[in-house]
């Protein structure tokens, strides 16, 4: 057979839909053809307003410091085909044959509090509702993965926790477009970042979403170990969060796994709240536990917690050197990982953790079954 290994087509293993993360000065330092060619980003650092987002590409920033490097951190997607940008309402997207990407922006200062609804909550219906217009619109009906990043996630006001709140305009906006609220629905993660103080940098406290969807269904993973979090019970408040443990993108030779923002929690109780390193082991023990969900459904090819790449949300500083330790001891050498320092969702939890890993089929898997007609 002339067909040997083929080497040269390795290169492009590498699925585009798991995003590459490097510092936003690499980024801005590449080619233009290149930056062409990006479908979304997401710009972590503690200025992430003193960067102008390149025109016509949605980019996610919000200011939260990046523990590991000295650098500001930078998720950057690209799309193989020409994406095609767009505006609608107040999302930014940009969109190729297969996926669409959309950045949100939504300051509260936009909103009244009236006596139904407080600001965030109409912050977080108002965005949810425009993404699902723009989804019917555009026809990518299915919404695969959300990050969700907000001001003081845990502070009360008007009498509620600020994620409550969130919750309850989130899924007010699903049951208004008619779409599930259990089962089916995106994986997700929600953070917390301080707000800015001075009134000159009060936009920073808006809303900021970001949001992938696509036009092949995703399969919607849960963990064995953990209630589904659209069945938490009521004392975490009156709307359960709308989201799923991962979900899981087949489209051509991609298979791309999206795993949720996943914490020390069991059932739905948060364990060991004041030791950082069993809510890490913990953490851990729900990701494997999820990873084993995905692989079940994947067929040949299994993903490991080494392929994955992880981005870990620390609450205090002074954790992250321990965090790491324990991640390395789990997941060995090659572990990859980004850490951010950011508030989650429950005030007990310390960390919160989230993966993506991305295959993309070799050329050799199809060349054997062609030779295998062939013969
Ligand atoms: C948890 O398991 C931790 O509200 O979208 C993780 C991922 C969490 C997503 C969300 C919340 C969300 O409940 C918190």
């Amino acid at each position: 057979m002339e067909k040997t290994d083929n080497g040269g087509l390795m290169a492009d293993r590498k699925c585009f839909l798991q995003g590459i993360k490097m510092s936003i000065s690499t980024y801005l330092n590449q080619p233009q053809h290149w930056k062409n060619s990006v479908l979304a980003m997401h710009w972590y650092t503690v200025d992430a307003l003193q960067y102008e987002p390149e025109k016509g590409i949605p980019t996610l920033r919000v200011p939260m410091t990046d523990l590991g490097a000295d650098d500001s951190i930078c998720h950057v997607w690209q799309s193989r085909g020409t994406p095609i940008s767009g505006q609608y309402d107040a999302i930014n997207y940009r969109y190729d044959d297969d996926y669409l990407f959309g950045v949100i922006v939504l300051p509260e200062t936009l909103f009244e509090a009236n006596t139904d609804k407080t600001p965030l909550q109409q912050a977080a219906e108002c965005a949810y509702s425009q993404i699902f217009s723009l989804l019917d619109r555009l026809s990518f009906p299915y919404l695969f993965r959300v990050w969700n990043y907000m001001a003081d996630i845990n502070a009360h006001s008007f009498g509620m926790e600020r994620y409550v709140q969130f919750n309850l305009g989130r899924q007010d906006a699903f049951l208004a477009h008619g779409r599930d609220i259990e089962g089916n629905v995106p994986a997700a993660c929600a953070l917390g970042f301080e707000s800015a103080l001075s009134e000159e940098n009060s936009d920073q406290n808006a809303l900021t979403i970001s949001f992938l969807a696509g036009r092949v269904e995703a399969q919607c993973i849960e963990n064995p170990r953990q209630i589904s979090a659209y069945q938490y019970p009521q004392q975490y408040g009156p709307r359960s969060p709308t989201f799923s443990r991962a979900s899981l993108v087949k489209l051509g030779l991609d298979d791309v796994l999206f795993i949720s923002g996943t914490a020390s929690i069991v059932g739905h109780t948060t364990l060991h709240p004041d030791d950082v390193i069993a809510q890490t082991r913990e953490t851990m023990e729900n990701i494997k536990a999820v990873l084993a969900e995905a692989n079940r459904r994947l067929g040949h090819t299994k993903f490991e917690l080494s392929d994955l790449d992880y981005t870990v949300y620390v609450r205090h500083n002074d954790d992250f050197e321990t965090i790491r330790k324990e991640l390395m001891l789990c997941v060995g050498d090659g572990l990859k990982a980004v850490y951010l320092q950011a508030n989650v969702c429950r005030h007990d939890l310390l960390l919160e953790i989230e993966a993506i890993v991305g295959h993309r089929s070799t050329y050799s898997d199809s060349s054997h079954v062609d030779s295998e007609h062939a013969n």
